[in-house]
């Protein structure tokens, strides 16, 4: 019996690519050493899973920014903007793409748009595709990387996006094109894949890997017969090279009878989400099929029932046989954390229950041998043991929690009056000139303030002086965003450290790691916190730097917390009880704090929801029964306060379109959304909606270090104002600005003031 792995966090266990790679980027690091720090992380992965006893080990799993960016960089479908003539794709060009360039020395460039992953909180750069682009080989990465792998006497499955999956993340640029129409690339793209295909055999490569997890989407009938006749094609050039096809994140359904009949070598389909269809699968999986069954999960941190899992095998391989049986996590395992070892601080107790990519490595190899009659007695008695103490333990159930849950009524979530109503008494109480402009509420997290923290953190300061130090970073931000003239502000969120995490860690239920860093996008990573217990607010979490700042200002201070759904979805979270349950738990102890809030003094309070379309089910039958759960959730911690009291929420990355009628339904005062980057092409959903409360438009792409011009804001702004009405319009950035330097927001948003300025003088159009 085999053992396969999908992917292996490409991170490092110390950050070293996020290190390296901003190192490169700020030109403290030569790219020979980049190249060479990066080397050393495979190398590292390819061991640590050969010594896991992984017999089919990934190889073009590493990126160095997202592997969809890295398909588009092989295909050589550079968007023309970039004007690329040379025959590869460099990393520089690369990382242009992904960040855009700034203005100044040379050509300044728009980034590619970026979106979320499927479910996940992983993102990838959109493939930017037209009628007109010219796919061929341009990169070597996936060739060079089976033979570094193999220089290392490892053989390794290299692994690529599926060609119908790449072209329906992708988008099309000509004019009136629809997404759909990217599936018409195919016959371009297909021969590229193929020869690409026969230089990894040539090479010596015996399995490729091809992710197409859009099979777990509602596929249309264009992507259906995409499949059927891309896989048809590559078995007919390249007959000899064994292709595995992995779907993964859900479970096929309808597309199961289908997706059985493509010509590869080998299926994976993920045991875990998917766990109720595994004999289906095993049913319809041809004789000559090998199955990778994903009994581990991938994107959670829970060990797993070893006992449980070897019994569902046992199963499969009765059906089967052991020669056509391989065990695998249930996805790449880039969503999870990279190794518990270097968690020295966490509660052993907790510690005992969980698994983390490097773990899990272990719990697939100790399957397969327990499968393979091996002894593995004494690692089987260990997990049980585990397993056992976490589902007795006293630190998960909380009486209270669960009464209050459960005592929770319909006016619990309603506000007193319709957002007209509201509207008015808003509009009579803040006085906010047309075109208030705001900003989403972090600023720059300076190398200050994140070593200022890591002191903190290390017992090298005491609380009293980080806490005067963020206040002087407080005062700086009121002062600055005075001097700009905006008109609702923010305290800039020095004191968090993420906006999950920061949150995690202040509510009883949430446990969290020192090192559990998993990529976001970029080199961006964040450390979700994990849900273990019944969650609940011993204390304020906000409402101190709140209050501090509005004690600076006369004008309006903005409070920011992050919403339930999001704080669910960025964490970890239990697997013993839904998930609606444990984000109205959530719900209540965010409600608490909006309140006291209010009572504070701070009647501006912004609830982020940016992940409520994330969260969203993969496929659409399951769409209703969520989103009722997560807009009660939002309305359940929003719908304490006063009319005169202004909720906003903010939203970013992601497709509008399919929820709006729910995102009307949060019934905040006010929404801000990421726009700039698709060129307000997003508020189209606002618009035939006929979305009725305010929102803020983002004119000002955060993700890229470009400083838009006033221009291009005011030109934004006017498209937004052709379609929306004038006095509904707020003027913000895309998302927070943590990520960006203050050499890039002075100028940026001095801009972005000027732009609601002439807006506001050049009348109603
Ligand atoms: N998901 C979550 N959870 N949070 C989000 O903000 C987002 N936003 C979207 C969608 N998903 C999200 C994605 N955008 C970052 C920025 C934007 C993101 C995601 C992540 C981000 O900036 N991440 C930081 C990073 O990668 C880490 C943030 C953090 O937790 O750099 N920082 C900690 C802190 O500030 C730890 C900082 C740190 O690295 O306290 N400290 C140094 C260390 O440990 C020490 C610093 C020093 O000594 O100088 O080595
Ligand atoms: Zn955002």
């Amino acid at each position: 019996m085999k053992t396969n792995n999908l992917g292996y966090p490409r991170i490092g266990e110390k950050r070293e690519l996020k290190k390296s790679t901003e190192a490169y980027w700020k030109g403290e690091l030569p790219a020979a050493d980049l190249l060479a720090a990066v080397k050393a992380i495979r190398r590292a992965n390819w061991e640590r899973q050969r010594n896991a006893g992984i017999d089919l080990i990934p190889s073009n799993d590493f990126s160095f920014y997202d592997q969809m960016l890295d398909m588009s960089c092989l295909l050589g479908a550079v968007p023309a903007r970039f004007e690329w003539s040379g025959s590869q794709v460099d990393l520089d060009l690369l990382f242009r793409i992904a960040r855009g360039t700034r203005g100044g020395k040379g050509a300044s460039s728009t980034a590619s748009e970026m979106t979320k992953w499927f479910d996940t909180n992983y993102h990838y750069i959109v493939p930017e595709l037209s009628s007109g682009t010219a796919f061929r080989i341009a990169g070597t990465k996936v060739f060079d990387e089976f033979k570094e792998a193999l220089e290392l006497g490892i053989r390794t499955k290299p692994v690529l996006i599926g060609p119908v999956t790449y072209l329906s993340l992708s988008k099309m640029t000509d004019a009136g094109a629809s997404a759909a129409s990217c599936l018409d690339l195919l016959p371009k793209v297909l021969p590229v894949y193929i020869e690409i295909l026969k230089r990894l055999q040539d090479l010596g490569a015996e399995w490729v890997q091809l992710d197409e997890p859009i099979a777990v989407l509602d596929l249309s009938p264009a992507q259906k017969q995409g499949l059927a006749k891309a896989y048809a094609e590559i078995r007919q050039a390249v007959p000899k090279l064994k292709i595995l096809l992995a779907s993964y994140f859900g479970d096929l359904r309808d597309n199961l009878a289908d997706f059985m009949k493509l010509p590869v070598d080998a299926f994976h389909v993920d045991a875990v989400r998917a766990g109720n269809e595994l004999d289906a699968v095993v049913a319809a999986l041809p004789v000559d099929k090998i199955l990778s069954v994903g009994i581990i999960d991938g994107r959670n941190i829970w060990k797993n029932n070893l006992a449980q899992s070897i019994k569902r095998l046992e199963s499969v391989r009765g059906k089967i046989g052991a020669d056509r049986l391989w065990i695998a996590p249930s996805c790449s395992l880039i969503h999870s954390p990279v190794t518990l070892r270097n968690e020295v601080r966490l509660n052993g107790e907790i510690k005992d229950w969980l698994a983390f990519a490097e773990e899990k490595l272990s719990e697939v190899s100790t399957v397969a041998a327990a499968l393979s009659g091996k002894d593995v007695a004494a690692a089987l008695s260990a997990n049980h043991a585990s397993c056992e103490a976490r589902s007795k333990s006293p630190r998960i159930h909380n009486p209270k929690v669960k009464a209050r849950c459960a005592a929770v009524r319909p006016e619990d979530i309603r506000r007193q009056s319709v957002f007209s109503v509201r509207d008015e008494k808003q509009r009579q109480k803040f006085c906010l000139p047309d075109f208030p402009t705001t900003t989403i509420g972090s600023f720059p997290q300076t190398a200050e303030v994140r070593s200022t923290r890591a002191k903190l953190k290390k017992g090298e300061m005491s609380q009293a002086d980080y806490d005067s130090f963020i206040a002087i970073q407080v005062q700086d931000a009121v002062r600055r965003q005075e001097a700009w003239d905006i008109d609702v502000l923010v305290h800039g969120e020095f004191e968090r450290n993420d906006m999950v995490e920061y949150f995690g860690e202040q509510l009883s239920g949430f446990a969290f790691t020192e090192n559990g860093w998993v990529q976001s996008y970029g080199s961006r990573y964040v450390k979700p916190p994990f849900i273990f217990g019944d969650v609940e607010r011993p204390n304020p979490m906000t409402v101190r730097w709140s209050q501090y700042a509005q004690s600076l200002t006369k004008r309006h201070m903005k409070g920011m917390l992050t919403g339930p759904v999001t704080v669910l979805q960025w964490s970890f979270v239990r697997d013993d009880q839904p998930r609606s349950e444990t984000t109205k738990q959530i719900a209540l102890a965010l409600r608490d704090e909006v309140n006291d809030l209010e009572a504070a003094g701070i009647h501006v309070i912004q609830i982020d929801e940016p992940a409520v379309r994330e969260g969203l089910p993969l496929r659409r039958t399951d769409w209703a029964a969520y989103l009722r759960w997560a807009v009660d959730a939002f309305r359940l911690s929003s719908s304490g306060v006063a009319d005169d009291t202004q909720i906003h929420t903010h939203m970013c990355y992601c497709e509008f379109n399919d929820i709006i009628d729910s995102i009307a339904e949060l019934d905040a005062d006010v929404i801000s959304i990421e726009t700039s980057r698709s060129n307000m092409e997003l508020l189209g959903a606002f618009v035939s909606f006929k979305y009725p409360n305010q929102i803020g438009p983002g004119v000002y792409d955060i993700h890229s270090p470009r400083v838009p011009a006033t221009d291009e804001m005011v030109n934004l702004l006017h498209k937004a104002q052709t379609v929306l009405p004038r006095r509904n319009l707020w003027v913000n950035p895309d998302c927070g600005l943590k990520t960006r330097t203050w050499d890039e927001v002075d100028p940026a948003l001095k801009n972005l003031v000027a732009a609601a300025k002439e807006l506001r003088h050049s009348g109603a159009r």
